[in-house]
């Protein structure tokens, strides 16, 4: 049965234009989504900072550049502050524009994690939808969101259940995962690669511990990332010497996976609530094992002894002995894994799922 076509507007995060790597996680899941919703056919206008854009074309999709100052990241601030909306905002310039289309479109989904957003839910005809994209860290974001989820528990969906519990919501969470478009990542089959390490680079994301069980081993680890905090990453480059840490920089993703793809493993060390680990997805998408910390999404993505292996938060003699025996890992189970559950498609499968339920409409018989 061919669902009907949804005419949705996306708004982008404020923290930087699509395709700066400020957003992080979000910038990936934007692009990998938007690609999944117009391969079932939908119409998207995304909505987002100027300098944003798609590595793609489609006429299913029209891109409103707003110009403005971008938002604080909430990884900046403490977690009692409060919200801070600077002069000549981009955030409330991009609200402004979705509100005044809102009106010719089926939904809104929103990629922000601030405060306006999941207000204006309050206030609009057309439903906003939320993907909210990290765990709770700021103390006015849980409260709007518990809020929202009061009066609106259909509008708000997370990326995965251990992230969701940050929150305290009126229902069961909606969990749509997240998904990546296959065609940018090829199986690698090559055993005995380097190690490597994936993340932006900044204290929450603790690089540090990966870097100990490169150190450990005698060998070096690849690091790929945007670096966000630098006094942090020249404490790294000062506790450990120039053969154990190889920078390679924040690359495209063709780029990356073709060099993550060489690796015999990935080593994930999040020491925060990792809403979802994105890399870690990537890296299965290569046939890369992963060796995480059972924190946040790493621990619901990591079939233990399947896909890779699920260590003690911040013990590093686990990490390097499930290091030691990663060859027992098969690398196509990774990618079988990446197919089955994390492709853009079937991402964007759970995502038209959750907005026809959140618009009450189950499927084409109900229009
Ligand atoms: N901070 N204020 C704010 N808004 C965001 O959308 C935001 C953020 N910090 C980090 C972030 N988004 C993304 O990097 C993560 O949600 C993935």
């Amino acid at each position: 049965m061919i669902n009907k076509q949804l005419k949705l507007i996306l708004v982008s995060t404020p923290i930087g234009y699509l395709g700066s790597g400020k957003g992080g996680g979000v910038e990936l899941t934007i692009i990998s989504l938007i690609k999944g919703l117009i391969l079932l056919g939908h119409e998207i206008i995304l909505i987002a900072p100027k300098g944003s854009k798609l590595p793609f074309e489609s006429e299913l999709v029209e891109i409103r550049l707003i110009d403005g100052i971008d938002q604080p990241s909430w990884q900046h601030q403490k977690k009692t502050d409060p919200v801070l909306i600077p002069s000549n905002s981009v955030l409330p310039k991009l609200w402004e524009a979705a509100i005044d289309v809102a009106n010719q479109y089926d939904a809104v989904i929103n990629f922000a994690y601030d405060w306006l957003p999941l207000w204006l839910t309050k206030t609009q005809e057309t439903k906003i939808f939320h993907l909210i994209s990290m765990g709770a860290e700021s103390l006015i974001m849980k409260e709007i969101i518990s809020e929202i989820s009061q009066i609106f528990p259909s509008q708000l969906a997370f990326h995965t259940k251990s992230q969701s519990k940050d929150y305290s919501l009126k229902t069961d969470p909606i969990i749509v995962g997240n998904g990546f478009d296959k065609e940018n990542y090829s199986f690698n089959e090559k055993e005995n690669g380097p190690l490597g390490w994936a993340g932006r680079i900044a204290p929450e994301k603790g690089l540090e511990d990966a870097a100990k069980v490169a150190r450990d081993l005698g060998e070096k680890l690849l690091v790929w990332g945007l670096i966000e905090d630098k006094e942090y990453a020249s404490k790294i480059e000062n506790t450990f010497s120039k053969e154990i840490i190889e920078w390679r920089g924040f690359l495209p993703t063709i780029k990356f996976q073709e060099e993550l793809g060489q690796c015999r493993a990935l080593i994930n060390t999040p020491k925060w609530n990792e809403a979802y680990g994105n890399v870690i997805v990537e890296a299965m998408a290569c046939g890369v094992p992963v060796i995480a910390y059972d924190l946040g999404g790493p621990g619901e993505l990591i079939e233990e002894g399947f896909n890779g292996f699920l260590v003690k938060p911040n013990d590093i003699e686990e990490l390097i002995k499930a290091t030691k025996s990663i060859s027992e890992i098969k690398r196509k189970n990774c990618r079988d894994w990446f197919e089955k559950k994390a492709t853009n498609k079937v991402f964007a499968e759970r995502v038209e799922n959750w907005l026809y339920k959140g618009l009450n409409k189950k499927n084409s018989a109900d229009f």
